[in-house]
């Protein structure tokens, strides 16, 4: 059995290599790993459902996701894209404060996800103006790109 110490290690060297967390201060990392939850998800679940409340945030730690969404003129949702380790998920309910927007899916058996929860996200995103204009400016990119699909 692994040393929490260990453990705790291992995830802050992750979560330092995450594009979107590169320039957090330590203090607040380590914070974040205190508070992260981890999920496994064998291919084909659904780790979240276009329509559903959310109030999560997730990052992956191995394995990979399909983004699908239900789109006008299609009996099925649509495939979107495909995320893998270090890609994020799950901001856009938080930040828009509404359902979520799609649904995502593990494509491989063993996905890994880090899961911080609507408190532990704003405290990691709200203290740092760069970091929300940035992802409120991803987050009404999605919006439009869902328009121009003509999402659900
Ligand atoms: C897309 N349209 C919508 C992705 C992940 C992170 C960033 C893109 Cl910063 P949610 C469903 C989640 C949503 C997004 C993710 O799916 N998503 C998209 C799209 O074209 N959602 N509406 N592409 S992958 C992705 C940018 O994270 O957040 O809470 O749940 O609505």
């Amino acid at each position: 059995m692994r040393s929490t110490q260990a453990r705790h290690a291992e995830y802050f060297s992750f979560l330092r290599s995450v594009s979107l967390l590169k320039d957090l201060p330590e203090e607040k990392l380590a914070k974040i790993v205190d508070c992260l939850e981890i999920e496994y998800f064998d291919k084909g679940e659904y780790i979240i459902r276009e329509g559903e409340e959310g109030n999560t945030f997730f990052i992956i730690a191995k394995g990979e996701v399909l983004v699908t969404q239900s789109t006008e003129g299609f009996p099925e949702p649509q495939e979107i894209k495909t995320l893998g380790v270090g890609d994020y998920f799950g901001e856009k309910a938080l930040i828009s404060e509404d359902v979520r927007s799609a649904n995502i899916i593990a494509k491989v058996n063993d996905t890994q996800c880090l899961v911080v929860d609507r408190d532990n996200f704003n405290q990691m995103v709200g203290t740092y103006e760069e970091l929300q204009a940035y992802l409120r400016e991803y987050v009404e990119q999605l919006s439009i790109s869902d328009e121009r699909r003509n999402a659900i």
